[in-house]
């Protein structure tokens, strides 16, 4: 990246400091963007501290209830819910929330500015099995009058108009990543001071990779455009990799270069994954960082969404190998910049 990202601050620099100094480069900024990053910070510190005593204490297995998909609820996922709006609840600069867990939009402060998208702890069914999960969200500046109700437009924006974006994985470390369109950079919790600190600055995908994620138990469902393009992962010797965490492979192909891939199936025709707070915020993520994501068909960011739950297909990772994986699956194969 020609412009670094991380204004220069040094390895190890905490979160907060780090949020303070990018403020202060804008000279119209406000604070309260670094106000809501730092409460998203807060709370991805709390459901840490939940996910580690999973296990030791009564707080794994089913909540005994669906969520809007009519999925079975974890306790974690519950209280991951909980725990994230009431910090950005009490910090006061979101107007709503939209969440994976809430059928209907949390309305929070009339004043607040912005509007978050999330999902509070993605990966559920790996949480009573010690494998990597993670927070993932998605903030936009709303679009109506402060003090008035949150309009439908406020919620509906496309990926384009995201102000920041970001994940916690919570993995063999717990790390913050993050981007409001300057670059990316990651900080991971330094367990003894509980301080998210900068380890990994300036992130950016490998431009091409030999990882390829996606869920091949699904092959039969597959269309064969998309049994093609693996039989070429395949005879090209790349590499199967899947966690079924999708920040946690979302995270490895960034570091390592690769392509995660959810498809629409003959069960999952729009696909499983959640647009507003799941491909969104990775597409965001991934093109601050150098690479690409789309549904197949179209650069995910310009989807237009319809619903808060809405689904969408997801091709992502590193520029090279989502353009290889389109020449197979776009009905239309155009060129991707
Ligand atoms: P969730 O939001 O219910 O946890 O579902 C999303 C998860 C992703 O993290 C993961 O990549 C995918 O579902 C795995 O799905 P599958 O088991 O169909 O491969
Ligand atoms: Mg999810």
């Amino acid at each position: 990246m020609n412009n670094p990202s991380n204004l220069g601050l040094p390895i190890g620099t905490t979160l907060d400091r780090f949020i303070k100094k990018k403020q202060d480069e804008f000279e119209y900024a406000t604070g309260e963007l670094s106000q809501l990053l730092r409460d998203i910070g807060l709370a991805g510190k709390i459901i840490n501290r939940e996910v580690n005593k999973s296990g030791l204490l009564d707080i794994g297995g089913a909540y005994g209830s669906k969520n809007v998909q009519g999925e079975d609820q974890q306790k974690l996922d519950v209280i991951a819910n909980i725990r994230f709006t009431r910090a950005l609840h009490n910090g006061g600069q979101v107007c709503a929330i939209v969440s994976e867990e809430d059928e209907e939009v949390i309305k929070l402060n009339t004043n607040g500015k912005y509007v978050v998208c999330m999902d509070p702890l993605d990966g559920s069914s790996n949480i009573d099995v010690n494998v990597s999960i993670g927070t993932i969200f998605s903030v936009y500046r709303r679009l109506s009058p402060l003090g008035a109700e949150v309009t439908q437009e406020d919620l509906l924006q496309p990926g384009t108009e995201q102000v920041a974006a970001g994940y916690i994985l919570y993995g063999s470390s717990t790390m913050l990543v993050y981007t409001t369109g300057h670059g990316v950079n990651g900080f991971t919790l330094e367990p003894s001071l509980g301080e998210f600190v900068l380890s990994h600055a300036n992130m950016t995908y490998p431009t091409d990779g030999k990882i390829y994620s996606i869920n091949e138990g699904s092959w039969n469902e597959f269309d064969q455009e998309l049994r093609d393009y693996i039989t070429w992962c395949k005879d090209n010797n790349l590499t199967a990799r899947y966690i079924g965490s999708l920040v946690a492979d979302f995270h490895r192909n960034m570091l390592k270069g690769g392509i995660y891939i959810y498809p629409s199936t003959t069960k999952v025709p729009e696909g499983k994954l959640r647009l507003l707070y799941e491909c969104n915020s990775l597409a965001f993520i991934a093109e601050q960082a150098g690479g690409v994501a789309t549904d197949g068909q179209q650069r995910v960011l310009e989807i237009q969404p319809k619903a808060f739950h809405q689904r969408s297909p997801l091709y992502i990772g590193s520029k090279n190998m989502v353009k290889k994986a389109s020449e197979f699956v776009a009905k239309e194969s155009k060129e991707m910049s």
